[in-house]
């Protein structure tokens, strides 16, 4: 058996193994998992992911959850080349990554912290502090991105994909982000990998809508 995914196209984790998959260009198979209809919590997917929740991915034996986990797994064993600058084997360059990816569970966080599915289910606003709570941590990825291209310095990595996997969803659901033109000019950066628009941009353009409908229903959606 091949690589499998187990996958929520809103899911920031899940969408930050599927940039993986696809930046090293493997063949691999999408399971989508339907979180609204609670088939995490079925006995057949809790077999997959006991923590009974996306992504998990399984190649041949292997049975793995954990998005951070399994990024670094996918360039360890299938990354050549240029591919292996995403993780880098030198423990100087590859600390950097390691450290943005711990920082990455932060953003993911806060972003949880925003609520979405209530935000985007039943058009509930999200509380002033975790809005500010949001902003802290794009100011604090704005600042980490001063004089450099890419969180871990000036090559794409696989913190990229952690952080900006959230980003993107934060950035449909609160209208202000604060003064964080390093994050902006880094998005647009993102934006440019062949795959983004198939990963993120898709999706977050129909959960904008969907948000836009709840929240707002006047007001014109802008991308
Ligand atoms: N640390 C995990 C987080 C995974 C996670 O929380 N996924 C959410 C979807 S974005 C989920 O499955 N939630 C369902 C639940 O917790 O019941 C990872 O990076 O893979």
């Amino acid at each position: 058996m091949g690589i499998v995914l187990y996958h929520l196209d809103a899911s920031p984790p899940s969408r930050s193994v599927l940039m993986t998959l696809k930046a090293l260009k493997l063949e691999f198979e999408i399971k989508p998992v339907d979180l609204f209809a609670g088939e995490h919590k079925k006995p057949e997917y809790l077999k997959i992911n006991p923590r009974g929740k996306v992504p998990a991915l399984v190649d041949g034996k292997l049975q793995l959850s954990e998005s951070r986990a399994i990024i670094q797994y996918l360039i360890n064993k299938y990354a050549k080349g240029a591919d292996k600058a995403l993780y880098p084997d030198d423990p100087d360059k590859r600390v950097l990554v390691d450290m943005e990816l711990y920082i990455s569970e932060i953003v993911f966080e806060a972003f949880l912290g925003l609520n979405p599915p209530a935000m985007l289910l039943k058009g509930e606003k999200p509380s002033k502090e975790k809005v500010e709570a949001v902003q802290k941590c794009l100011k604090d990825i704005n600042d980490r991105l001063e004089g450099k291209q890419y969180l871990a310095g000036n090559t794409l990595t696989i913190a990229d994909f952690s952080s900006y996997a959230s980003v993107v969803f934060i950035k449909i659901l609160i209208d202000d982000m604060g003064k964080i033109p390093n994050v902006e000019a880094w998005m647009q950066r993102m934006q440019k990998l062949p795959y983004d628009d198939e990963v993120n941009g898709q999706v977050m353009k129909k959960l904008a809508v969907m948000l836009q409908e709840k929240l707002n229903p006047k007001k014109q959606t802008q991308f």
